[in-house]
């Protein structure tokens, strides 16, 4: 398997990380991954990531796994994949001639953050260039009024909302929830309204003015799909948000909920990403409202903090599924083997400059620590996160909770 994995990898290294060597497929060339799977000649051999971030880190050892090569594109040529990728395209998101240049070093192209051109992706689907997840779902997810309107079309429960630009009058009264249409992650494009001081403190940017959700819990899950249509769901999960940050801080699994909610949360996971005719992993964000209802929050197209836990606790990872779906692989199975809960390391408030990791040696064994080797750190940066593993959910919980307050990321400036 090592070997193989070379191969590819030297393939991308021979030419200078300008392609790949076309001797790889040379009639009655085989590949086997680790869990058994024949792939003719012409199979993929190298996934090209449209960013460069940690979910591309975290896709790498996975990628080693099954012999696949990675390039990844992102504008800092120091981003978290940068180290251990076969090959780094620095370009911006929304420039086509990166992410032609990109496409033209793999043989399937898919994304790990939002903001990427769709159109240059779209052109680049319409040459023959293999997409997965396509550009159009892309295009439809990366513009969040998009997004709830094509919920609302399939007829998926979600929040009341409007499209709103700054200046007019809101089309709801507060309090309500701000969302630019465009580029917000990470808690950032995202605010509660409650009085007009809130409101005039908004940037200048399009966005939609969500209805308030009374919620009692929110649960996520994600879907794996592959490009022959077969469907997986992965364990439903709870999540707890920071409320203040607008990101999401601890992740529960499994989750704890009345059967048919938990049903509900598959079949409407099941029905969008069927509706968008989905390749690769879709994470989808609910909120349980004290009504008992059942909305879609979210979704996002890639893999998801809300998974950070498979790469433990479950089976196949979130992000080799996500690599065996866009590269044509069976999918694996999405088993959960125990309780887990993880939670973010962020920033800590005020930290810049060159990141100091705090609590970060451990030798515990039921305890997993990621760091993301961002170059700089700011407040509320996603720097880590931490997955505790153990036999149930309450002792999963009490652990995360003693070993989190030691665990920090301050900056070379205090
Ligand atoms: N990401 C993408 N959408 C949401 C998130 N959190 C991940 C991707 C991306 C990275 O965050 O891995 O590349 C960017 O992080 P930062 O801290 O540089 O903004």
């Amino acid at each position: 398997m090592q070997g193989r994995t070379a191969s590819a990898v030297d393939a991308v290294n021979k030419t200078g990380g300008r392609g790949y060597d076309t001797s790889f497929f040379s009639p009655g060339r085989f590949m086997t991954s680790d869990k058994g799977t024949r792939r003719p000649r012409g199979a993929v051999r190298v996934v090209g990531i449209a960013g460069g971030g940690q979910l591309a880190q975290m896709m790498l050892p996975a990628a080693a796994e099954l012999g696949l090569a990675v390039v990844v594109l992102d504008p800092d040529p120091q981003c978290s994949a940068a180290g251990e990728a076969q090959g780094v395209v620095v370009g911006e998101f929304q420039s086509a001639a990166a992410l032609r240049e990109l496409a033209g070093r793999c043989d399937v192209l898919t994304f790990e953050i939002e903001r990427i051109n769709a159109a240059a992706l779209a052109e680049l689907e319409a040459e023959g260039h293999v997409v997965r997840p396509s550009a159009a779902t892309l295009a439809t997810i990366q513009d969040k009024l998009e997004q709830k309107r094509f919920l609302a079309r399939h007829d998926i429960p979600t929040s009341a909302f409007a499209a709103w630009e700054s200046g007019t009058p809101l089309p709801r009264a507060l309090p309500c929830v701000w969302k630019a249409r465009r580029d917000g992650y990470d808690g950032r494009g995202v605010a509660i309204l409650r009085d007009q001081a809130d409101v005039a403190a908004l940037p200048q940017a399009p966005a939609l003015i969500e209805a308030l959700v009374d919620i009692d819990y929110e649960l996520a899950v994600l879907v794996a799909r592959g490009h022959d249509g077969t469907l997986l769901h992965y364990p439903v999960v709870e999540i707890v948000m920071d409320d203040a940050a607008h990101v999401m801080d601890t992740v529960v699994a499994p989750a704890v909920a009345p059967a048919a909610v938990m049903a509900r949360v598959r079949e409407l996971a099941t029905r969008v990403a069927e509706a968008f005719d989905y390749v690769g992993i879709l994470a989808l964000e609910f909120f349980v409202g004290r009504d008992g209802a059942v909305l879609v929050n979210e979704v996002s197209p890639r893999p998801h903090n809300s998974g950070h836990y498979t790469i433990e606790a479950c089976a196949t990872s979130q992000f080799e599924q996500h690599l065996r779906a866009v590269a044509g692989l069976p999918l694996g199975s999405t088993a959960l083997r125990g309780a887990a809960v993880t939670f973010n390391v962020l920033g800590a408030p005020g930290a810049r400059g060159r990141p100091c990791y705090l609590g970060f040696d451990r030798d515990d064994a039921d305890v997993f620590v990621h760091c993301y080797d961002k170059p700089e750190v700011r407040p509320g940066r996603k720097m880590a996160h931490v997955t505790v593993l153990a036999g149930d959910r309450d002792a999963a919980l009490a652990r995360a909770a003693a070993i989190k307050p030691g665990i920090r990321v301050e900056g070379s400036n205090v």
